[in-house]
This record gives structure tokens, sequence and C-alpha cells, in this order.
């Protein structure tokens, strides 16, 4: 069976070229760089295939370890169906085999995988925005146990993971369309206390775990679609008392990450703009405060998700975002300085719509998968940037 690999080179001096050919055997080998190393990197993005069809409008993704065989897994919400599919992962960047497990609530969006029970196995969270609730769904040897329903706002959408009590297990915050982010402080043993509400207008979509004023704790960022950002300052046990930092970012922002991209001491944001097409970038002054206004950069079309990761794989963080509405992805490579001067785009399917970064292949190099929302697929893309 014939199979398509995707590359990307980029030319001294030049832009870089997309193409993409078909082979019969197996997936092209990383094209080398043979320029000097003060001219552009040569990377590669190789598509080993995965099953053509994983369900339907397809959401969100999110990797890890999910059966327990150490080969990494890929879990994709079902929106429609209300279910996650597990692909797991043969550790070669090829999934082949592929489980259901039921949400138990309907429009399920947001996923997350973290330890929440302390037994190893990778257990799972989704945010389901037609009902109040998330499902937790524990990890078993051979999969999950039956989800469990948790408590949260009016249409939960998306879900971040980071420590907010300064205790195992990790916790939650995840953004409601009711003008909420709820904030879920795990107990060990894995249950939920009662959820903290903050107050975000303007309906909140994209939701980040980080410490941004550089104090030891997991501070929250929530986005809304009236482009308006949050940033919530922990006390310290998962508590936040001063009024939020409002920052302008673009309208329906879909994603917000953070990341150490410049020189200066402190966490980095960015955003994402699905109106604008645009990352909206802003960076810590050293104490939590951001430098205005943002500096802003043109992706494709409808991004509606982004992650920050270095694919480049020169020590320098990159951001990669997920285009509905091109079928693309569109890769801002980070400068030592905290800019993202140069963009790259490539195909990644139907409707990208849900973006994960892990190491597929287990070659030490961060790979790409993407859900592909309107189409039900999932698409790989391997990476083949050498350090
Ligand atoms: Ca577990
Ligand atoms: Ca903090
Ligand atoms: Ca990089
Ligand atoms: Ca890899």
């Amino acid at each position: 069976m014939g199979r398509a690999a995707l590359f990307v080179v980029a030319l001294t001096g030049c832009d870089w070229v997309i193409g993409l050919e078909t082979r019969d055997a197996e997936i092209d080998a990383p094209i080398i760089d043979a320029a000097p190393p003060d001219v552009p990197r040569v990377c590669s993005f190789g598509s080993p295939g995965v099953p053509s069809s994983v369900g339907s409008t397809l959401a969100s993704i999110t990797a890890g370890d999910l059966v327990g065989d150490a080969a990494i897994d890929l879990a994709v919400v079902n929106t429609t169906q209300a279910t996650i599919t597990v692909l797991e992962g043969n550790g070669d960047g090829t999934f082949t085999l592929k489980h259901d497990f039921g949400t138990g609530s309907a429009g399920t969006k947001g996923i997350a995988a973290l330890e929440l029970n302390g037994d190893n196995d990778l257990d799972l969270v989704a945010a389901n925005s037609s009902s109040t609730t998330l499902s937790v769904l524990l990890g078993i040897a051979t999969g999950f146990q039956s989800a469990t329903l948790v408590g949260a706002g009016t249409s939960p959408s998306a879900i971040a993971v980071g420590d907010l009590d300064s205790t195992a297990p990790l916790d939650l915050a995840v953004a409601n369309e009711n003008n909420l982010i709820t904030v879920h402080i795990a107990m060990t043993g894995g249950a939920f206390n009662s959820f903290t509400m903050l107050s975000t207008p303007g309906t909140p979509r994209a939701v980040a775990i980080a410490d941004v004023d550089g104090d030891g704790d997991g501070d929250v960022i929530g986005a809304s679609l009236d482009g308006t950002a949050r940033l919530f300052i922990n006390n310290g046990s998962g508590t936040f008392g001063l009024p939020p930092a409002v920052l302008t970012v673009g309208a329906n922002t879909r994603a917000v990450v953070a990341g150490a991209f410049g020189p200066e001491p402190g966490l980095d944001l960015a955003f994402v703009s699905q109106y604008l097409a645009e990352v909206h970038v802003f960076a810590n002054t050293g104490t939590g405060g951001f430098s205005m206004p943002a500096d802003k950069y043109k992706v494709g079309s409808a991004p509606l998700a982004m992650v920050a990761v270095d694919v480049t794989m020169d020590g320098i963080p990159d951001l990669v975002t997920a285009n509905a509405g091109g079928g693309t992805l569109t890769i801002l490579e980070g400068a030592a300085d905290g800019s993202f001067p140069k963009r790259t785009d490539i195909p990644a399917g139907n409707t990208p719509s849900g973006l994960v970064s892990a190491d597929l292949n287990g070659d030490g190099i961060p790979d790409l998968a993407v859900a592909n929302g309107v189409a039900g697929t999932v698409t790989v893309l391997l990476n083949g940037c050498t350090p």
C-alpha cells in the first residue's frame, strides 16, 4: 500500500519548500541539513498513517502512555458520539489498535491526560460542553474504567493541568462558557472536592496553568471569545485573592500556552485568535507582568489549537497552530530574543482542530498529532528535525 510522506525543506537564505511524495515502502528518512550551521535548519515531517477514521467531530487530542506498554498512545474526543477513542501506539509512530470509551455525558470537547490516583496508570479527564460535568476515566492496565462525572460550570470546554496547591496529584483549571474558570483541586486518591469559581467574562474557551510570577505555584490564565484574557495569581494554596489582570487579546481566542520564549526570566504567554488568524505573544516583565501591546504573528486560517514545543530542536521553543480553515499547521519558529520571525505552513489533513506534541516514535524528538475535526481522522506528523 502506498504511503505519503510530507517533507519540508529550508533552503539557504530562502523560504521553506513544502512537498508531497508517495513511496511504497518505508517512510522517507529525514532530509539532512548539509548546509553550514549559520543558515536555517532543515526539517521534514513524515506521516506514517493511522486508522483513517477514528470517530466524528473530533474536538481535541492528547497523548501519553495510556495502555501501559511504554509506547505513547493518543486519545481523541468524539464530540457527537460522546466518546474518547484511544489509538494504541506501536512505539514507532504508527497506531493500529483502536478502543472507544464513553464519557457518559453529551458534547465532550476538551481532554487531558494526567495521573490522578497514584497507581501509575495514566488517567483521563474530559469536559462535557452540553452539560455541567467533567468525565474522569481512571486508567487500568488494559484501558479505562467507566467514566465518573464530576461537577463543573456550565458548558465546560477546555481543560488545563498543573499544580495549584503544591501537593500531588496535579490539579485542573477548566474554561466554562458561562463566564467561569473553575478550579478543581485533586485530592489524594484522585477525587475532586467542590470547585472554586473564577469570574471570567466574555465566554472563556481557552485556559492554561503556568507559574507566571515565578513564586513556585501555578497561576491560571483564561481567555475568552470576546478578546479578553484574565490572569489569576495563585495565593499558593489554590485560592486566588486579587482581581485578575486583564490582557487584550484577539477575538475568538481558542488557545493559550506559556513558555520561556525570550531570554528574560519568567514565563511568557501566547494566545491564538481564530478570528484574526494571529498569535499574540506577551513577554513577561520578570515579575508576572506583561509587556503590551503583544507581538503579533499571522498563521493559517481559523486556528483552533496551539502548542509550544521546540520542534526545530535548537533549544528555543517554537509555536505550532492547527488551522481548521486551511488544513494546515503553522510553525512559528522561535528566535533567541523571544520573537518568532520565521513561519512555515505544512499540510495536516482536513480541518485540523486539535493538536498535541509528544515523542510518538521514541527517538527523543517531539512529534505532532492532529485531530481532524470534520473528517474524523487523525494525522500523525513525525518530526525529522535533528539537534
Ligand atoms: Ca491512574
Ligand atoms: Ca505563581
Ligand atoms: Ca526551536
Ligand atoms: Ca519523535
